[in-house]
C-alpha cells in the first residue's frame, strides 16, 4: 500500500513569520510518518518559507518570472525548508531523500503539470521516504510559476498506483458555514459557500483550491489537522473525506 501525504506548510513551519520551522510540531508529524505501515510518499508546503519568498517577488501559480535569481531564491527558500523536514524525518528513523520538482517538473500552456514519477517510485521500492515539496517550476509561456504541494500530490497519484491520499493542515477538516467538519465532499457544489481562501499569505490559493484539486484523484482523499496525523496513518478516517470518483 502506498500513501501520499501532503503537510502543510502552515503545520510544519510559523506561517507569519518568514522562514521560521515549528520544531515541535515537525517533530510530531516525523514520528507520524516514522510509525506508518504503509510506503508513504511525503509532499510539503511553502509555509513561511515559500510563500514569503514568492509573494516577495511577485510570483504565484499563475504569475511567472523569467528571473533565474527569483526562481533560485524561491527554491533555495523551499530547499531549507526541506532540509529541516529531511533533518526531523531522518531523526525519527526514516531513511527520507528529497526529490525538487523545480529540477523534474514542468506545466505546459494550459498549466498542467507534468511530473517524472520513476525516481519516486524506484526510491519507494528500495525502502526510502521520498519528500517533495510546493516550487517553481518551468510554465510553457509564463517563465516559472508556483506549483503548489497539492498539485504534486495529484501527479504523484496519477503517476503511482496510490492507495490513499492523506492532506493534512492546520484545520480539522474541510468545515461547513457553522464551522462544524464536513465529513464527506463528492463535488464541490456540495461546500462551494463555506469554502474561502487562506488568510495567511497563500500564492496558490486556500482551501477552495484545494478542494478542487482532491476532487481530481483517482483515489480518496482526507483532509484533518494535525491531531488526524497518526490516526491517518494507522488507516483511520479523521476529518473529511474527499472523493470524486464516479
Ligand atoms: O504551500 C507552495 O506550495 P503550497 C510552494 O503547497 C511555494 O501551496 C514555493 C510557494
Amino acid at each position: 500500500m502506498t500513501t501520499v501525504l501532503k503537510l502543510g506548510g502552515s503545520v510544519v513551519t510559523e506561517k507569519d513569520t518568514p522562514e521560521t520551522v515549528d520544531d515541535d510540531a515537525l517533530a510530531r508529524a516525523a514520528a507520524a510518518v516514522a510509525d506508518a505501515e504503509d510506503d508513504v510518499v511525503v509532499v510539503h508546503g511553502g509555509g513561511s518559507f515559500g510563500h514569503h519568498a514568492a509573494a516577495e517577488r511577485g510570483v504565484s501559480s499563475t504569475e511567472g518570472t523569467r528571473s533565474a535569481a527569483d526562481t533560485v531564491a524561491i527554491h533555495g527558500a523551499m530547499g531549507r525548508l526541506n532540509r529541516a523536514v529531511l533533518d526531523a524525518l531522518h531523526e525519527a528513523g526514516v531513511e527520507a531523500l528529497p526529490v525538487r520538482p523545480l529540477s523534474v517538473a514542468s506545466r505546459d500552456t494550459e498549466g498542467e503539470l507534468s511530473l517524472p514519477t520513476g525516481s519516486v517510485a524506484t526510491m519507494l521500492e528500495e525502502g526510502f521516504t521520498p519528500v517533495l515539496h510546493g516550487d517553481g517550476v518551468a510554465h510553457a509561456g509564463a517563465g516559472v510559476t508556483i506549483t503548489s504541494g497539492d498539485d504534486l500530490v495529484v501527479a504523484i497519484a496519477r503517476g503511482l498506483s496510490v492507495d490513499r491520499v492523506g492532506l493534512c493542515s492546520t484545520v480539522p477538516g474541510v468545515l461547513d458555514g457553522e464551522g462544524d467538519v464536513v465529513e464527506r465532499i463528492e463535488r464541490f457544489s456540495d461546500v462551494a459557500d463555506a469554502v474561502g481562501a487562506s488568510e495567511a499569505t497563500d500564492v496558490t490559493g486556500g482551501m477552495a483550491a484545494k478542494v478542487e484539486t482532491l476532487l481530481g484523484l483517482s483515489a480518496p482523499a482526507h483532509v484533518f489537522g494535525p491531531d488526524g496525523l497518526a490516526a491517518f496513518l494507522a488507516g483511520g478516517s479523521p476529518g473529511t473525506v474527499v472523493d470524486g470518483r464516479d
